[in-house]
Formats: structure tokens, sequence, C-alpha cells
């Protein structure tokens, strides 16, 4: 068990998030067993309040670009304060992010505060931050597992990505999930991950 635990740290320990992506294509298959994997996750009263889109399209892809980056324009330009500017800079992004249209794969993940009946009446979901969270966060375990490589991207705001998506109203843009291999020249900013002793208490 110990080394099991060990083991899985160490590849999870590997992941970077990954900002410069080849056109190289994701084997077939692949996207659907980690979004089933994410479909595991635990959930509010098991209300299960998320939706996946999976982006190939590349006039799709354009679209999304054009959007996120008229909104990271906004942002880097005057929307965000300095406080926020400041604690992006180590990161060096800006609003430009042709990996939204290189990488091959873009995954858009919905959070549903409520569902829609046939009657027209709504059902309100509970946890629903809580539950697409842990579901999105295996989900990145899962693409990590097979060798892929992500960025978790949040434009915002991301009411676009209901427009493009012809999403319901009751589906709210969580984050929108970048896939695939690092380009050659990819690099990473240094960073550094906290300690277990500086993050965890025991009793
Ligand atoms: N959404 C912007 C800004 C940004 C915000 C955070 I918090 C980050 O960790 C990284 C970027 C962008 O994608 O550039």
């Amino acid at each position: 068990m110990k080394n099991r635990a060990e083991e899985f740290r160490d590849d999870l320990r590997a992941r970077r998030t990954v900002r410069s992506y080849s056109e190289r294509a994701i084997p077939e298959g692949v996207i659907e067993y980690c979004l089933e994997a994410a479909l595991t996750a635990p959930s509010g009263a098991n209300q299960q309040p998320w939706h996946f889109v999976v982006i190939r399209d590349p006039v799709i892809k354009k679209k999304i670009r054009t959007a996120a980056e008229a909104e990271e324009r906004a942002f880097y330009s005057g929307r965000a304060p300095d406080e926020w500017l400041e604690a992006l800079r180590s990161l060096g992004t800006d609003e430009h992010k042709p990996f939204l249209e290189t990488a091959p794969v873009l995954i858009a993940v919905f959070a549903k505060n409520y569902e829609i009946r046939d009657s027209g009446q709504r059902r309100k979901n509970y946890y629903v931050q809580e539950s697409v969270g842990i579901s999105t966060g295996i989900l990145i375990t899962a693409l990590h597992r097979c060798g892929l490589s992500m960025l978790t991207h949040t434009p915002s705001p991301m009411g676009f990505l209901n427009e493009i998506l012809d999403r319901p109203v009751n589906e709210r843009a969580y984050l929108l999930l970048v896939v695939g291999y690092a380009s050659d020249d990819a690099v990473v900013p240094e960073i550094e991950k906290k300690k277990l002793s500086d993050v965890a208490s025991f009793f």
C-alpha cells in the first residue's frame, strides 16, 4: 500500500501546467475513458451536476480563442487589479492564447446549479462547486496518467462558452481544460509546491 501511495505521488509530482502545445492528435477513445473516470466523482446528493463538452473542431476552437483573447485583453490591460497581475508575473502569462487552437482537444467543464425538469420547474443541486471541482481533479489526474499535458484555463468571464457551445442557462462554465502534448520548445516556469509540513497538520 505504501509503495502504491509513493508511486502515485511521484507520478503526480511530474505533472506541470503546459501553455505551448504541438498539434499531435490524442489516440481515439482516451478522452472518453478519462471522462468516465471523472464521472465517478462523489457529488452532493449524487446529483452529478456537471457537463463536459469536448472540442476538436478547428472552427469552434478558433471561435473560442477569439472570444477568450478578447476577455483576456480586457483583463490584462485594465480589469485586473495590480495585485492580481503581480501574482501572475512569475507565470509569464498574457492575453495571447494560441494554445486554444493548437492543442488537439479542449474540454469545457460546465457546472449546473439546478436542473430543469421536463415540466420547466427547477430542481436545485447541492455542493455544486465542490462536486465539479472533485470531478475535474479526477479528470486532470486521469489525463496526466495517460501521458497527456494540460492547462486549466479560466478566461473570465466565460459566458461566451455557453453561446459558442450552445449550452443551456442552468449551466455555468467552470473551466476550460486544454489537453494535448507539449510542443518541443515548451517551457514551464520555475515554481515550487508547498511541503507537506507547511500545509498539513497531524494530531
Ligand atoms: N485568466 C488569465 C489570468 C490568469 C489567472 C490566474 I489566477 C492564473 O493562474 C493564470 C492566468 C489567463 O489565463 O491568462
